[in-house]
């Protein structure tokens, strides 16, 4: 695989974040995916978001399996730690590194090949530990890198490019981690630069399973008239459940909503989530009639987008495990070591 570096220079009056850091900064390597792939966009969000949460790229890992989407980690965040492992098995590499040191932000990156087939197990059982990352899933119902075979994200009445038929049910990995009880679920559109950034930010302040299930069309295979996960598809079918806004900790609001419009939703480090509903009847706190909705959403063809489901009271699993908030490896020998006394004690107990 060729990596070409984008050039280091950049203009003096660029803009800068409280970091004194440019959103060139925050960039990777020159993408080699094909031109509006939207998994490329989604790589400018996710750049976009933690340049205005002045993040620092060293307290960031970026994690991925296999696939076009999982190749996009590359082209952004160059100074991030960074693990490109095997086909569907990102939950684990995450799982381990995450019990390892928990103080680093974690973001996987993951396709709905990656996720939803291979990937499926260990995929169910991140989003029920609970574990503490921003999960991307890059859904354009396709293998994109093997040419465009159906993946188990396609809808039914979806046909290939070629006019074959998909003949099998799809999965819905929102509704499917909300129903594991994952705390964060959002969908959006990788052409919906609006709703993304937002929904990206909240994510990532999220202490616990955050789904980001982000349709992002492959124009090379599934971008055609009968495919439901086209650019044009998703336009005509999106319907936004809320416009969110993150509010940083000492910000305040500044949106007007109208009473009964809007849900502020507190985060554990303070930050606030601020939701203007757009669909009166629709509650992200309420996990049975978030899934009612997208299956509803779903006979009727429709794309339900924006913060599906929110638990502002679920542990992470190093809270549920009780891990030490100490990286392991910055703790002493003194600390790692039991002593031999306790180790005596374990011992003569499983005599
Ligand atoms: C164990 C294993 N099985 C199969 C493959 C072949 N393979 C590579 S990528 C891929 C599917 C990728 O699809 P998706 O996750 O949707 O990513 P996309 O390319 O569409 O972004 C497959 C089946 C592989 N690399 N490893
Ligand atoms: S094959 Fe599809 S998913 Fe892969 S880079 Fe091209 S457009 Fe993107
Ligand atoms: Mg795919």
């Amino acid at each position: 695989m060729t990596y070409i570096l984008k050039p280091v220079n950049h203009h003096p009056n660029l803009e800068k974040n409280k970091l004194g850091l440019t959103r060139r900064d925050y960039e990777g390597t020159i993408s080699t995916l094909c031109a509006g792939c939207g998994h490329d966009s989604i790589s400018a969000a996710i750049i976009e978001a933690c340049y205005d949460l002045s993040l620092s790229s060293d307290q960031i890992a970026k994690l991925s399996g296999i696939g076009c989407s999982s190749k996009s980690p590359s082209y952004f965040l160059n100074q991030a730690h960074a693990f490109n492992s095997v086909h569907g098995r990102m939950p684990s590499v995450a799982t381990g590194a995450n019990l390892g040191n928990q103080n680093l932000l974690y973001l996987g990156v993951s396709g709905d090949g990656d996720t939803a087939s291979i990937g499926i197990g260990q995929f169910m059982h991140a989003a029920r530990r609970q574990l503490n990352i921003t999960y991307f899933v890059e859904n354009n119902g396709t293998y994109g890198l093997t040419k465009g075979q159906f993946s188990a994200t396609n809808d039914q009445e979806s046909k290939s490019k070629y006019g074959e038929d998909n003949l099998f049910a799809p999965i819905d990995l929102a509704a499917m981690a909300i129903q594991l009880g994952a705390g964060f679920v959002g969908r959006s559109f990788s052409g919906d630069r609006n709703q993304l950034v937002p929904l990206i930010k909240a994510a990532m302040k999220f202490k616990g399973f955050a789904l980001l299930d982000i349709i992002s069309p492959c124009v090379a295979f599934n971008n055609h008239d009968g495919s439901t996960k086209s650019y044009d598809h998703i336009r005509e079918h999106n319907l936004s459940v809320s416009n969110l806004d993150f509010v940083p900790l000492g910000k305040e609001i500044k949106a007007d909503y109208k009473e009964g419009e809007q849900i502020d939703v507190p985060l554990h480090d303070g930050a606030l989530l601020s939701l203007e509903k757009l669909s009166k009847d629709y509650d992200p706190l309420d996990k049975k009639q978030a899934i009612m909705k997208l299956n509803e959403a779903e006979k009727e063809g429709k794309v339900l987008t924006g913060l599906l489901y929110i638990n502002p009271e679920v542990k992470d699993h190093t809270e549920i495990l009780n891990i030490s908030d100490t990286p392991l490896n910055q703790l002493s020998e003194k600390e790692l070591c039991p002593g031999s006394k306790n180790l005596d004690s374990v011992n003569s107990s499983l005599n």
